[in-house]
């Protein structure tokens, strides 16, 4: 009888003692698909994932298109499915053309979590709609990122006289959300004429032309909020372009390096920086527990560190600018 329960006793402690062993062995594969590699936002939004894996050793792949556009991230996201990750993160670069891409990776039993970017209406895990299925969504709150953009700017111009907004393209969660978030403020600033928007497709030069012909048509221009990146980038030298500095004010969303001389020059009054490390960090850390067992949040929400000349060069502010 002894012998027995010595027996079981050994069995129970072995279970116990290798079960964690093998799980410890699985060494997980986590990819993270950018809305396109070379843009510092998701650079930065890279080593957080980075820091994220190291710490729960997690081999990390980054795969990304090199612009910001479905027709190319869809082949990079079949390419990633192929290879069976356990999870993927994907900054999903339009909500409706990247539903049956994702389902794919969904049908394949690979965990979908989105960053930066949602798909649908970006309330998942409801069972309502057919875009619910990825398991978290984890992102800046772009609406309140848009209101904040609007009263800045408002600020700056003395809340009067025509502004627009330089935009991305339709179709994306978060440049979408910006807009209207804007747009939502100004309607509260009744001196101040929202102009219409205008799509630059992620690329400066367009934003900045663009921004010389509708000063060219609006001399009384006071404003512009660049909705991202590039369309804050553009913006500003087209403002520059046109020996406007200072005079049409600028409030821009991100935050990379070269916004620095910017504000310093008075080219830009506000830069709204994101927090795209947390994002990827929060993102790694997400499908780990997901894929150990535990339960996940559905969404997880980062801040934003708002930046002028009155604090830029305050190291606690200074580090919230993106890597290169
Ligand atoms: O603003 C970010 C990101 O949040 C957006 O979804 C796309 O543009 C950026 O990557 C900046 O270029």
């Amino acid at each position: 009888k002894k012998i027995v329960a010595a027996l079981a006793a050994l069995a129970v402690s072995a279970t116990v003692l290798i079960a964690p062993a093998q799980a410890q062995d699985k060494k997980y594969t986590i990819a993270l698909i950018p809305g396109l590699t070379t843009d510092g936002f998701y650079i930065t939004m890279r080593k957080g994932a980075q820091a994220a894996a190291d710490a729960l050793g997690v081999n990390l792949v980054f795969q990304g298109a090199p612009d910001f556009n479905p027709v190319t991230q869809v082949p990079v996201l079949d390419a990633v499915i192929a290879k069976k990750p356990d999870a993927i993160l994907i900054a999903p670069t339009d909500k409706v053309q990247l539903v049956e891409p994702l389902r794919k990776a969904n049908d394949a039993g690979i965990p979908v979590i989105t960053v930066d970017t949602f798909i649908g209406s970006g309330v998942y895990q409801t069972g309502a709609g057919d875009a619910d299925f990825p398991l978290a969504y984890i992102a800046s709150d772009n609406v309140l990122g848009g209101e904040i953009a609007a009263r800045a700017l408002a600020t700056s111009i003395g809340d009067k006289g025509k502004v627009y907004v330089s935009n991305v393209k339709p179709g994306i969660s978060t440049t979408d959300q910006r807009e209207e978030g804007f747009k939502k403020e100004m309607a509260k600033h009744p001196g101040i004429t929202v102009l219409e928007t205008q799509f630059n497709d992620d690329d400066a030069n367009k934003a900045a032309s663009q921004l010389q012909a509708v000063f060219a048509r609006n001399p009384d221009l006071v404003g512009v909020f660049g909705a991202n990146l590039f369309s804050a980038l553009g913006a500003a030298n087209g403002v520059k372009q046109a020996g406007q500095t200072g005079t049409v004010k600028v409030v821009a969303f991100d935050a990379p390096t070269s916004i620095v001389d910017n504000i310093n020059t008075g080219l830009v009054d506000v830069a709204i920086a994101q927090h795209p490390a947390e994002i990827g960090y929060y993102g790694v850390v997400s499908a780990y527990a997901h894929l150990t067992g535990h339960s996940i949040p559905v969404t997880i929400g980062t801040g934003f560190t708002i930046m002028d000349k009155s604090n830029i060069a305050d190291p606690n502010i200074s580090k919230y600018l993106y890597s290169e």
